[in-house]
């Protein structure tokens, strides 16, 4: 049987540029507003390393309306087997499915919508070779994660719901994939034995939000305001490119959110 395709290789992404309004973006502790001329860096930086690392970059229109639509990532899952259109846990983001699905129509084939009344949102979801993990959170509850297995099973996709610690946003606040065997994880999640099927690279204490890295291709893209996490991946071997979240940061947010990813077979 041919190797499935490691979970980390992509040819295509989508991206949605920042609005203005990204400076009132939704954030669980207010340190402050992002500026948008910091996220609009932030944004042109990633769309710049995404390309260096192989992939072909869709740039989506800002939505002024939406001030969190910058994080693509939430409203919808892609596959190569298709698309999933999902149902974001905030109540200001819950439209944002509506603005991504023309675009979603017309790149796959297969366009999923999500059954039933649950709500999921992108960033609670971490796709590894072996099985989608859901993680349920304050934005992705029991019935949304389940009506999302039954998509996930209409591509073949086995699926496993996860529990996200207390507090954090989305489970891949706190985590992300290095490669088909290994996690990078704060030890907050690793200690709930969650990725006990995995090698567990953990962050060192203090730079939690670094655990939102992404790997894409040879690459893994990490926060540069986190120097011993970028050390660490790089003594163990992993080519690391740092990537400024400071702004983004902010209103809770980390490298995997900017961007929907997928290895596309029509391109
Ligand atoms: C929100 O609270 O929805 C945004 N301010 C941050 C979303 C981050 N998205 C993600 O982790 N996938």
């Amino acid at each position: 049987m041919p190797q499935p395709r490691p979970a980390y290789e992509f040819n295509s992404i989508i991206v949605r540029k920042p609005s203005q309004s990204v400076v009132n973006g939704l954030r669980a502790d207010d340190r402050g507003n992002p500026t948008y001329e910091g996220v609009a860096a932030e944004h042109d930086a990633y769309v710049t390393a995404m390309r260096d690392a192989g992939v072909k970059v869709t740039v989506l229109p800002a939505l002024e309306a939406f001030p969190d639509s910058i994080f693509i990532e939430d409203p919808a899952l892609v596959f190569t087997e298709g698309a999933i259109l999902l149902r974001p846990g905030a109540a200001t983001r819950v439209e944002e499915t509506a603005e991504i699905e023309p675009t979603l129509r017309e790149m796959f084939e297969t366009v999923l919508d999500l059954p039933g009344t649950g709500y999921a949102d992108g960033g609670d979801v971490l796709t590894t070779r072996e099985s989608v993990m859901i993680g349920l959170s304050a934005r992705t509850d029991k019935t949304g994660a389940q009506a999302l297995q039954a998509c996930l099973d209409k591509f073949d996709r086995k699926s496993e719901i996860v529990a996200t610690p207390e507090g954090v946003l989305h489970f891949k606040t706190d985590c992300s994939l290095l490669d088909d065997e290994t996690v990078l994880s704060t030890g907050r999640l690793a200690r709930s034995g969650v990725f006990k099927k995995f090698k567990q690279i953990i962050i060192p204490e203090g730079e939690e939000p670094a655990a939102n890295a992404l790997r894409v291709n040879d690459v893994v893209m990490v926060g540069s305001d986190f120097p011993r996490t970028i050390e660490m991946l790089d003594k163990a071997g992993y080519k690391v490119v740092p990537l400024k979240t400071t702004e983004i940061g902010k209103i809770d947010a980390g490298l995997s959110c900017m961007s929907l990813r997928w290895f596309s077979d029509r391109i």
